[in-house]
Parts: C-alpha cells; structure tokens; sequence
C-alpha cells in the first residue's frame, strides 16, 4: 500500500530531506498528487491554451557559407530580440551523442534513491555536484514536479573525479561541444551590438561558468494541477536544452501592442536532433533590453517520464554584470544597473521561480 503523505512535513522530510524525490513519491504507488503538489489555479497549463506554432530551427552549419551567413546572423539576432529562444539544427554537437545523454539521465535517477541521495545538497562529496528536488522546494508554497542533478564545471580533471559515473562523459563532452556553438552565437549577438573590441576576452567572461543539469520528469497522476518547472528566464548568458520527444516546454511570447498581440504560451516542440536556445537575464541586461530573456516553463505528463539536458553558461560570480556603455549612451539610459554577477545569482536562487522578477533586482530604479 501507498504510504500516505497528508503531513507535510513527512512529504517534504520524504521527497527533499531524505532524497527520494518526485520519483521515489511514484514509485511509491501515489494515485494523486499530494496536496503540496497542487498549483494554484492561474499558474497550472492546461494544454489547449498554448499555441503550437513550428518554428523553423535555425541551420547553424549556413554560418560556414559565405553566402548564407548573414541571413543565419540576421535569424539569431531576430530570435534573440523577440522571443528570445530558438531551436538550432546541423550545431555541431554529435547526434549519437545527444541519444547517450537521456540514456545517461533515465539511468542516473533509475537508481536507488540511497545512492542518489549521496549528492544531496550539505552531504555531496564534491561541492561540484547536487542532487534535488523542485527549485528551491524551502521557499516554495507549492512544489515543482523535479528531479535533478547538477554538475558545475571547473576543469577536465575536477569533473571526471566528481561528477557520477553515469553522466560524466556524456555530460562532459556536451558541455564542451556546446560551449563552441554558444560562443558562436554569442559572436554574432556581440557583433550586432556593436562590442567588437576585446570580443573574445568577453564571450570568454560571459561563459566562464558552465554548469549541466539533467531534469527527471516522472510521469505524473495529475498533470492538469502540477507544474514540471514554474514560470521563470534564466539567470545566465545562454541556455543549450536538450530535451527528449515527450514535449511539455513552453515559452511566453509578450504582449506586442503595437501589433495588437496579447501575451501567449508557445509549444516549443521536439524536433529530432535539434536544441534549443535561450536567452538568459545577463544577455537581457548586457544588451540594456534589446535581447530578451525568455519566460520559460515545463508542463508534466501523465504517459511518459520526461528528461531534459540544459548547459547553463554564466559568467563567474566575482564578474560585474550591466548595459554596454555604448548602448547606454545611444539610449540616453541604462535599464539596469551594473551588479557582481554573484549577488544577482544569490538573489536568483533565494527565491521561488516567479517568472521574469528575477530582473528586478538589477532594474535601475533611478530611470
Ligand atoms: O525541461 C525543460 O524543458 C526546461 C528546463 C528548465 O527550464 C530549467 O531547468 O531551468
């Protein structure tokens, strides 16, 4: 029989303290999700109200031929001031390689939750590694239906000793094939902004930290009363995702007044072989609003676990973060203010995901 999880402190000591996680609730045998599952009604999805609109995935191998390079740039930058994500194709990151990854993450939360639970946040070996549940499960009223492991990149050496074995390689090699497609874009982003001088030392601060997570979904009882992951952007430069063919990812596309378009939800849907891209807050400030983070959340299913894959590149905490000078003078205004990269971060994780308000806290409230 089911244990019963109408307490919620056992809930809570059960899926977050002793690590068992959303999986080890259905593997449980739950045939509802627990009350602390339970969104409030303006933040579930219901399926019907998003648009499914096929974006066509942008072909990054063009950015080789001289005659196609421009119109790509021209596609990458419009993404970026607009919807801010967008799916590429042909991006250099092996296929074979992109299949060992969900193998690797439907192995790693396959297991036990005793050998899982090593990695929880206080008892990990390495401070390079989490395991966990949700976002930030202390502060939020209800939780995200989330599992996850972390795995921060130092250096070569440092992740092949501490990241786990069934993700190491895999993770290592996606980190590095995808770290070259995003100083790519992120050259292309930075040319049509006009920073040209110390370009490479500046995509280099802009990803000097780089961290994998693989995602767990489970396949959950009550998909119409739970989120995957809650509105939010993230925090960094650009996001790389990977996720599987189960669907569930949706972006928000913001009210355009000028063209008399409400905000709406987007599908993003999975296309074989494809990832997608994401705008980050950093790229939103550096660009002083011109690039826009993404407003991003994840729906559950009841059929099928889901997995996805993002590498979040960062610029490392001691980086201040702020509007290009000479964007500032062209806007006679600096959106937001210049702050250490560490201190957005800390604010970013000290809160429940609450869509784009993570911006707030750089928001130059002196405009
Ligand atoms: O699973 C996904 O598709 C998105 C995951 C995500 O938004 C995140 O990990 O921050």
């Amino acid at each position: 029989m089911a244990p019963s999880f109408d307490d919620e402190n056992s809930l809570f000591d059960f899926v977050v303290k002793n690590g068992n996680g959303v999986k080890g609730l259905v593997d449980s045998g739950i045939a509802k999700v627990p009350e602390r599952y339970v969104q409030p009604p303006l933040e579930r999805i219901d399926k019907l109200d998003a648009f499914s609109q096929v974006l066509s995935p942008i072909d990054l191998s063009k950015l080789d031929q001289p005659a196609e390079h421009d119109q790509v740039a021209e596609a990458v930058v419009r993404a970026a001031e607009t919807l801010g994500f967008f799916q590429v194709v042909n991006h250099g990151v092996p296929i074979e390689l992109l299949e060992a990854l969900k193998d690797a993450a439907h192995k790693f939360f396959a297991q036990p939750p005793e050998k899982k639970a090593v990695y929880l946040k206080g008892v990990s070996p390495s401070p390079l590694v989490k395991y966990g549940t949700s976002f930030v499960p202390e502060k939020e009223k209800a939780l995200e239906w989330k599992d996850y492991v972390s795995m921060v990149y130092t250096n070569d050496a440092e992740a092949l000793e501490n990241w786990p074995n069934h993700c190491k390689d895999v993770a290592l090699e996606y980190l590095k094939a995808s770290t070259m497609m995003v100083k790519k874009l992120l050259e292309i982003l930075l040319n049509n902004l006009g920073a040209t001088q110390d370009q490479d030392s500046r995509i280099e601060a802009l990803v000097g930290q780089k961290m994998v997570n693989m995602n767990f979904y489970p396949a959950c009882p009550n998909p119409e009363l739970t989120v995957g992951v809650g509105r939010h952007s993230d925090m960094g430069t650009l996001t790389v995702l990977l996720q599987d063919g189960i669907g569930g990812l949706y972006v928000k596309a913001e009210e355009n007044i000028d063209a008399g378009k409400m905000a709406e939800w987007i599908e993003i849907p999975p296309i074989p072989g494809a990832l997608v891209i994401n705008v980050g807050d950093t790229l939103q400030i550096l660009s002083n609003g011109r690039y826009k983070s993404a407003e991003h959340r994840v729906r559950t299913t009841s059929m099928q676990s889901r997995v996805s894959i993002p590498l979040f590149t960062t610029p490392k905490p001691i980086e201040k973060i702020g509007p290009l000078p000479q964007l500032v003078e062209i806007d006679g205004v600096a959106y937001y203010r210049e702050i250490l990269f560490g201190e957005y971060m800390n604010n970013f994780f000290g809160k429940a995901h609450d869509g784009k308000s993570s911006l707030n806290f750089a928001q130059n409230t002196s405009t």
